[in-house]
């Protein structure tokens, strides 16, 4: 009989095996690609130089690319995930460009450049970020090819829920109604970042798997390790606005500290949320192990999450 132990053992050999570095590399490079093709310019120039300026500004692209790992988890092709796996990153670039207007967060950096309102004018980051989010959508249902038109739908649906009212804009709310008010609960917290950040992560997975054809129980499992490392990136982002410096972040940090929020490393510390996180993590990967080694990326994925620079 094989122990939970060998499980262990054997995940910690493939784990060693996997070149998480050659794997983003690739991926990223196919994802900017893709991107760079998305959005032609074309009149009125003004709007969609303002949308490529942010989308194309580089980040991590993690969102895309965990979308193609878990589509590739459930037996897809990378070709199945990537019209999806580009408009979750065009609606990520979205929330980026209003979360940092004025009457936001009012940040001049993103991504190591000017934030979109500072180099176009706010009307224009407005728009700029509204045709980023309604293209998304025509993107998918123009582009999917060689997928069954119901998970199309489905996957469409799913990120219409994970970013409209029930994911990333209540979860903006709940953060806008708390500012300035440092002791608020962590229930209200991780209601805040349940919804702001994981949302969007959980639907990148589950969206992935979905267009694959995977059955309900696979997708609950993703889910699951979604919502997991979504809390855990958001538990990492918080200590990097402590740790890291402005340059490695792109954006400026100290901003939590400045704005007087509550975040994890305020109310625990920075040891236990690194120890929060880290739990979190392998609560996450520990989802992973009914699809063995084919999960390996995903694995990696989660562990990136923790150990990130910026
Ligand atoms: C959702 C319709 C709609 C409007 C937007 C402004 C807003 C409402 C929501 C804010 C959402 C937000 C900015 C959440 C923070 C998520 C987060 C931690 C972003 C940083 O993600 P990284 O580190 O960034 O993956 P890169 O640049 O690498 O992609």
């Amino acid at each position: 009989m094989v122990s939970t132990k060998d499980i262990d053992s054997l995940h910690k050999q493939e784990e060693s095996a996997f070149d998480l570095s050659a794997y983003l590399a690739e991926k990223q490079a196919q994802v900017e690609a893709a991107l760079e093709r998305a959005i032609p310019v074309t009149y009125p120039e003004k709007i969609y130089d303002a949308m490529r300026y942010s989308l194309l500004a580089g980040g991590k692209r993690l969102r895309p690319i965990l979308c193609l790992a878990s589509c590739e988890l459930a037996g897809g092709t990378p070709e199945m995930a990537m019209p999806t796996a580009c408009a979750l990153e065009m609606v990520h670039t979205m929330s980026l460009i209003h979360d940092d207007l004025p009457a936001m967060d009012n940040d001049d950096y993103r991504r190591g450049k000017l934030t979109n309102h500072k180099v176009y004018g706010e009307d224009i980051a407005i728009l700029a970020g509204d045709g980023l989010l309604t293209y998304a959508f025509e993107f998918i249902a123009a582009n999917t090819k060689n997928v069954p038109a119901e998970r199309v739908v489905r996957a469409i649906a799913q990120l219409a829920r994970a970013f409209g009212p029930a994911g990333v804009v209540g979860g903006q709310v709940v953060d806008l109604e708390w500012e300035g008010k440092p002791d608020v609960p962590v229930e209200t917290l991780n209601f805040i970042h349940t919804h702001k950040t994981g949302a969007l992560l959980e639907a990148c997975v589950v969206c992935g798997a979905l267009l694959a054809g995977a059955p309900a129980l696979d997708l609950q499992r993703l889910s699951s390790y979604a919502k997991k490392i979504g809390l855990a990136f958001q538990i990492v982002d918080d200590i990097l606005d402590i740790t890291a410096t402005t340059e490695k972040l792109g954006k400026t940090a100290g901003k939590d500290l400045q704005a007087q929020k509550a975040t994890y490393p305020s109310l625990w510390g920075l040891e236990e949320s690194r120890r929060q996180a880290s739990l979190l993590i392998d609560a996450a990967k520990a989802e992973l192990d009914p699809f063995g080694q084919k999960a390996q990326p995903l694995r990696s994925l989660a562990d990136f999450i923790t150990n990130r620079s910026h």
